[in-house]
């Protein structure tokens, strides 16, 4: 055999001993760069094959390429068999007990104004109103004009508005200052007969210790062809009855203004003070807590509804307020603190499936 293909037999030997020898992946890959690395001796002795007699050349290309592939097939197979051994060795130590109770994780409370909110849907939708909503950024029309307040109307200096910086030639935007435009845009929408409520947030430049910039409101509105102010009274008396619970709250119903509704009337309920606070309910005392009234049939006009063909009531509440006398909140601020003790204590149990009708006829 010649030197040179006695030198390339031992070289062959040695780098598969070697990648025999390699205990990890580490070790193997830096006998495969010894072995084919670019300046590898293997490589060293491919291109003198070039400078070799001719009669020894084609042998000796042919030849190292073999050992070239005998090494990669070597290196292969050692890779796969190291991959092997730590696969097992990591099931044969790490075990997991699937027996172990799971990390716990600190439950989340619901937000008093989301029960409330929730409680509140579904009475109403139990009497037949679905839920609309709108955006918070409204104009002029839908949050003014519409309701029968244009623009030198007095009652729109009551509300403290948010206005937006005009865009240039356009016409400045509101914080909607209550959820009504989001009626309107369903009255302009759909023919009626219309059932809806429009549950969300409203924003006033206000605030002390009974205002917030941010509040809810629910509104409510149902247009058909001959609906009464009996069919209001019904509908608000039911609503406050189930909410807080007890079949022995009384409504009254107070004259009052709105520029949108006519006739308007203030609700008040039934309560009676105790050592605890006050108690929603039977007893000589009265709050109020919502405005309501028959849609003004300008509204009516304003929306393109037939106002001979068609009528209806509308009311408006405040979310807070209800949540504060059901949930003996005391402080309308601290709904908004954002207070995780606070949240703690006066919030709900999200996984809890609560019957919200409880206090509603079958
Ligand atoms: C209040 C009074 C009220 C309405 C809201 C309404 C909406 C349309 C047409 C007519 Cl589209 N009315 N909403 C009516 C009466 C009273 O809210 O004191 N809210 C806190």
């Amino acid at each position: 055999m010649s030197t040179f293909l006695s030198q390339a037999a031992a070289l062959e030997e040695e780098l598969l001993a070697a990648v025999q020898a390699a205990a990890d992946p580490d070790d193997l890959e830096a006998v495969r760069i010894r072995a084919l690395g670019r300046k590898s001796e293997l490589n060293g002795m491919l291109r003198s094959v070039a400078s070799l007699p001719g009669d020894e050349r084609r042998g000796a290309g042919q030849h190292l390429n073999a050992v070239k592939e005998r090494l990669a097939s070597a290196l292969r197979e050692r890779h796969a068999a190291l991959e092997d051994a730590a696969l097992e060795s990591r099931l044969a130590t790490e075990r997991a007990d699937i027996t172990l109770p799971s990390r716990r994780q600190p439950p989340g409370r619901a937000h008093p104004i989301s029960r409330t909110l929730d409680e509140m849907i579904a009475i109403l939708g139990e009497l037949g109103f679905r839920v609309a909503e709108g955006p918070h950024i409204e104009d002029d029309f839908h949050n003014f004009t519409a309701l029968n307040m244009p623009p030198e109307h007095p009652a729109r200096q009551d509300v403290d508005t948010f206005y937006l910086r005009a865009p240039d030639g356009g016409e400045r935007k509101v914080l909607r200052t209550h959820t009504s435009p989001v009626q309107i845009r369903a009255l302009r929408a759909g023919e009626p007969p219309i059932r809806i409520i429009a549950p969300g947030r409203t924003f006033r430049c206000d605030r002390d210790a009974t205002h917030a910039p941010m509040f809810h409101q629910i509104e409510g509105l149902a247009i058909d062809r001959d609906l009464t102010m009996g069919h209001l009274k019904g509908t608000i008396a039911t609503f406050v009855r189930a909410f807080f619970g007890r079949d022995d709250v009384e409504v009254r119903f107070r004259p009052s203004y709105f520029p949108f509704t006519e006739p308007s009337a203030e609700v008040d309920i039934s309560y009676r003070r105790t050592e605890r606070g006050l108690e929603i309910g039977a007893g000589g005392d009265w709050l109020e807590v919502m405005g309501c009234g028959m849609v003004h049939p300008r509204v009516l006009d304003n929306c393109g509804v037939d106002r001979t063909t068609w009528q209806g009531f509308a009311w408006g509440l405040g979310v807070e307020r209800f949540a504060m006398l059901k949930y003996g909140i005391p402080d309308l601020r601290t709904f908004f603190e954002s207070d995780v003790a606070w949240l703690r204590h006066y919030g709900f149990d999200m996984l809890a499936r609560p019957n919200l009708l409880d206090g509603l006829d079958p």
